[in-house]
């Protein structure tokens, strides 16, 4: 029985992760650390809270001698590291608690993990996951990520974000720690907190609310269906290269505005008004600072190397994530209205 240490589980990818370790991998202790910030939802866990292979602990990677108290009491293996600021317009408010969180949390678990592994590396793994946004943007008219290029990040995420890769691998070169880094591409889904475009515009239309498109919504982005990435990570951290980058993409490239059209379509229909009539609240509004042209990857390493393709389609992936915002109106009130922290906050008092 291996112990696999999940930070960030109770956000929006971390928590589709850890249910798919709990459910298909009875042969992995899964510990998830969270803190629990506004992105943190434990509702996204309900249905595997009970499951013997799981334990929630609420304590901050910033914390480095609970980080090490975890290392110890649970005899960590392995650890996927999700848990991050992961909104570039709050990192342009608010650049510090990006480069708290990503880099230095980042460097309390790396090294935690180095003084805990010290005497046996054989068999761990510290797998951290990351963003194509490391890699910066491309032209409108072609080219692709791939695991060569050049670090030039824009945002002061995707900075924080490129210095948490950067010690990383450090530490790989360095001390000799075993470790992987993927790469990956805008993700959607359920549970997606309501912050980021596509859960973001899907309640607007539902609530007849303006739709803040940036700039002239020409940006283009590549689409990947959160369980598709889960599905990736899964197969990177069981059979990755030691050392190794991946990236992962869904090669679903869309502008903005196309994208948009496309919500207010299905969500009209779903909702039985006219197909397009919701057009009218689309709002062009100033640009975003540094706004990232284009994003695209190529993920053949991944493809070829461990044979991982995406299984969703866009048109089905979307047309069941809008499904399951529509099904779920509670999951959505409690989160915009901050009642889960409450909630959470009342069940796991702390930090
Ligand atoms: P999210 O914002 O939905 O969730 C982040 C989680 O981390 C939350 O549960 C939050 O409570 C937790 N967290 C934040 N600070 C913490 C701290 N100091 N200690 C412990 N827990 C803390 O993020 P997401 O969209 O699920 O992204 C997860 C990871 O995947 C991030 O590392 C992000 O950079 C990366 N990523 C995201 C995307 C995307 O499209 N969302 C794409 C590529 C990579
Ligand atoms: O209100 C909006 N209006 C708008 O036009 C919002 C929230 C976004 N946008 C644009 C900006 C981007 O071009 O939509 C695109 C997608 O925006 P976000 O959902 O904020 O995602 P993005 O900035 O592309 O970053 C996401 O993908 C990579 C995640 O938030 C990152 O965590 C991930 O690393």
């Amino acid at each position: 029985m291996k112990n696999i240490l999940i930070t960030g589980g109770a956000g929006f990818i971390g928590s589709h992760v850890v249910r798919r370790f709990v459910n298909i991998h009875p042969e992995y202790n899964i510990i998830n650390l969270d803190v629990l910030t506004y992105a943190g939802n434990l509702a996204n866990l309900k249905d595997i809270e009970d499951k013997p292979n799981y334990t929630f602990i609420k304590a901050d990677i910033c914390d480095f001698d609970t980080v090490c108290q975890v290392f110890g009491q649970h005899a960590i293996d392995g650890v996927i590291h999700l848990a991050a600021e992961s909104h570039v317009d709050r990192s342009i408010s608010n650049p510090f608690s990006f480069a708290r969180t990503n880099i230095m949390g980042t460097l309390s678990l790396l090294q935690a993990a180095r003084q805990y592994w010290a005497d046996d590396m054989n068999g761990k793994m510290f797998y951290h996951i990351s963003t194509d946004e490391v890699y910066g943007d491309l032209p409108l008219s072609g080219g692709y990520f791939t695991e060569e290029t050049t670090y030039r990040p824009h945002s002061p995420y995707s900075a924080s974000k490129a210095g948490s890769d950067h010690f990383v691998r450090a530490f790989h070169t360095t001390y000799g720690l075993p470790i992987i880094i993927s790469n990956c591409s805008n993700n959607y889904g359920p549970c997606q907190f309501p912050e980021k475009l596509i859960p973001l515009f899907i309640n607007n239309i539902c609530q007849n609310k303006p739709l803040p498109v940036y700039g002239r919504g020409e940006n283009v982005r590549d689409w990947l269906y959160v369980e598709d990435h889960a599905a990736a990570i899964d197969l990177i951290f069981r059979q990755g290269k030691v050392g190794s980058t991946y990236n992962i993409g869904g090669n679903n490239e869309r502008s903005n505005i196309e994208l948009v059209k496309l919500l207010i379509q299905i969500v009209d229909r779903l909702l039985g008004r006219p197909e397009g009539s919701s057009e009218h609240l689309i709002t062009y509004v100033t640009d975003r600072p540094g706004h990232d042209l284009r994003y695209a990857i190529d993920s053949s390493k991944l493809r070829d190397e461990l044979g991982w393709q995406a299984t969703h389609s866009f048109e089905e992936g979307i047309e069941k994530t809008i499904r399951w915002y529509l099904n779920n109106p509670d999951w959505m009130a409690h989160v915009t209205s901050g009642e889960y922290l409450n909630y959470y906050n009342k069940q796991y008092p702390g930090s």
